[in-house]
């Protein structure tokens, strides 16, 4: 047995053009919320042991051979379960479960003469998982939304394989998010399944984007993995642009380098343009439609391509609501972005961890900026090292997997989080982090405001944190859990800083359907009052560049549980679970008609 260790095999990234075989589909699974499958009767972890009990681990996979044997799992008599999927949504009895579910899937799997080597790669598992290949550990990853792999080269059979899952969900206090949030904790392998098929020295990484502020240099960092990858030729090669570039590797198989590029159409949201870009090394193609553009911050401007764009934005939960549970298909993102489209949005704020990569890009592909996020919601344990380690990963995971999609704009560190020294600590590390991986993107957290001391109604944020963000961003809910709609009328910002404001949030909940005077909560009325008023008073702030109000649709939250109105939804959306509009839907639909002329 291997350790039961945390770290994995280096992200490869740009898996979807890769040569992979799909373990999508049909699962077998126990439920197993005592965990016996993991833990022994003395609570010590079984896939340590020496010779762990064919009886019980059920990592094993294995199956009783005579009937005199006692083994008490069997994966092949189980339930079935699809994959990519949670379990809340597919199994009745599994709606607010959380806890440990295997997973188990048989396979076949044939080699191919060019792959040499083989990596098993997940999109995400909710929100832990042990990963064993033909009874044998693969590791442990950590984080419910971060994509990870692990080579499989050895253990990998001609013929007959089983991969098996223990996927985690439970909550707790030192884990990121923590135990408090307001969204529901959808359990299980919520993402794609592949083995990605490479051969022994290959491109596992790259990043390829316009320099800072630049339109006319393209900067190029090609990562190798392998016995081989020390002084190699990689062949950079965009046809459409002109641009065949060769750079060769250092010792460490990192090769950059700059490539000018003559006049290319740059990436915006009226014209998102995508080149194709292909990376050679020896027989090895990866290729990739990236999209280029500049983005910089001036005062309080945010300049896309050297001009100044106001970010007609939404929040979006990643939730098909309408298939109920967890979203991660293509068809998925073109649902949601297509109702951010026909809003008006240029914008959107993938609330509150990373979503699938499907989002972004389908972003690219239709010109809609994205804002994303790290689950660092609310309380977090801030002096805990391991739960900085823990954030820190899912940031780079996130940064690593989209640092190529022109569509990503800001990189989100943090949701609400209580100023406190050690908290501003925590969040500058990772504002740091950010910085350094990705020198272009700007880099936010939504924080908070309040009423400021000794006035009647000018808001003000208070938080050290304004100084190391590149956007000043704020959540404001003013109308629903500050006062009522009449102190929208009346409130004035004092904001310090000469930096771009986005309102990270605002809404209000409203049952569609619902209709009443313009004073009931929950009504229809209620809300659209409230973005009426919302949107004029936001006008107020010069420094205004973007809004993304709470939220597009009305997504799960077991803390939502008024009957007849919330039934474990959160109502602020502007389109319900069935995907009918509400009234506030047009008013944000025509403030964003007029914001789109202005700008
Ligand atoms: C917030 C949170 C968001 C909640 C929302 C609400 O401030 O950031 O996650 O869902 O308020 O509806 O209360």
């Amino acid at each position: 047995m291997v350790s039961n260790m945390v770290a994995q095999t280096p992200q490869i990234t740009n898996v979807e053009n890769r040569q992979t075989m799909t373990l999508n589909g049909v699962w077998k699974y126990l439920v197993d919320p005592y965990e016996l499958g993991y833990y022994d009767y003395r609570r010590t972890v079984r896939d340590l042991q020496e010779n762990p009990s064919k009886s019980e681990s059920f990592f094993l996979g294995y199956q009783q051979q005579d009937p005199s044997e006692r083994v008490e799992y069997d994966f092949t008599k189980a339930d079935n379960i699809l994959v990519p999927g949670d379990w809340n949504s597919q199994k009745e009895k599994l709606f607010y479960y959380e806890g440990t579910v295997w997973y188990y899937k048989a396979f076949k799997y044939q080699p191919k003469d060019e792959a040499s080597r083989q990596f098993v790669h997940f999109g995400a598992v909710n929100y832990e998982a042990d990963v064993y290949l033909n009874g044998q550990k693969l590791g442990k990853h950590i984080g419910g939304f971060t994509p990870f792999n692990y080579e499989i080269t050895d253990k990998l059979k001609e013929g007959e394989n089983f991969l098996i899952v223990k996927a985690d969900n439970s909550r707790g206090l030192e884990k990121v998010p923590t135990v408090n949030t307001d969204w529901w904790n959808y359990g299980g392998i919520t993402r794609d399944v592949k083995i990605v098929e490479v051969p022994e020295t290959f491109i596992q990484d790259y990043y390829i984007q316009l320099a800072e502020g630049d339109d006319d240099v393209i900067e190029v960092s090609v990562t190798l993995n392998g016995s081989d990858k020390a002084g190699r030729e990689v062949i950079l090669d965009i046809p459409e642009a002109g641009i065949k570039s060769t750079l060769t590797t250092n010792e460490g198989g990192v090769a950059t380098g700059t490539v000018k590029a003559k006049k290319l159409t740059l990436w915006s949201p009226q014209n998102p343009h995508l080149y194709d870009v292909n990376l050679m090394f020896d027989d090895n193609l990866v290729s990739e439609r990236i999209g280029f553009r500049t983005l910089l911050v001036q005062g309080s401007d945010i300049l896309l391509n050297d001009e100044s764009v106001f970010l007609r934005g939404i929040s979006i939960h990643e939730e098909n609501g309408m298939r109920g549970g967890r979203a991660y298909s293509e068809e998925d993102a073109r649902m949601l972005l297509g109702w951010a489209k026909e809003l008006g949005c240029n914008f959107v704020r993938l609330a509150h961890y990373p979503h699938n990569e499907n989002m972004t890009r389908v972003a690219d592909e239709m010109g809609i900026m994205v804002w994303s996020e790290v689950p660092v919601y609310w309380t977090i344990q801030w002096q805990n090292e391991a739960t900085y380690e823990n954030a820190e990963n899912q940031l780079t995971s996130m940064i690593t997997r989209d640092k190529n999609r022109a569509s990503v704009v800001v990189w989100s560190v943090a949701n609400e989080t209580p100023v406190s020294a050690p908290r501003t600590e925590f969040l500058k590390s990772l504002i740091e982090k950010a910085n350094q991986m990705d020198p272009v993107r700007l880099v936010s957290a939504a924080l908070e405001r309040h009423t400021k001391e000794g006035t009647e109604n000018t808001q003000v944020v208070e938080d050290p944190l304004q100084k190391y963000v590149d956007i000043i961003a704020f959540n404001e809910y003013i109308g629903w859990y500050d006062g009522r709609n009449d102190k929208l009328k009346t409130a004035e910002f004092d904001i310090q800083f000469n930096k771009p404001v986005i309102i990270s949030e605002f809404g209000a909940g409203a049952l569609q359907g619902l209709h009443g005077e313009k004073e009931a909560l929950w009504t229809e009325e209620y809300q659209e009052e409230l973005y009426r008023e919302t949107v004029k008073m936001l006008e107020k702030i010069p420094q205004l560049r973007g809004m993304t109000p709470w939220i597009l649709a009305d997504f799960r939250s077991p803390r939502r549980v008024l009957p007849d109105i919330q039934d474990g939804w959160n109502r602020k959306g502007l389109i319900s679970e069935t995907g009918n509009k509400k009234k506030a839907f047009y008013i944000l639909q025509e403030y964003y008609r007029m914001k789109k002329e202005q700008f």
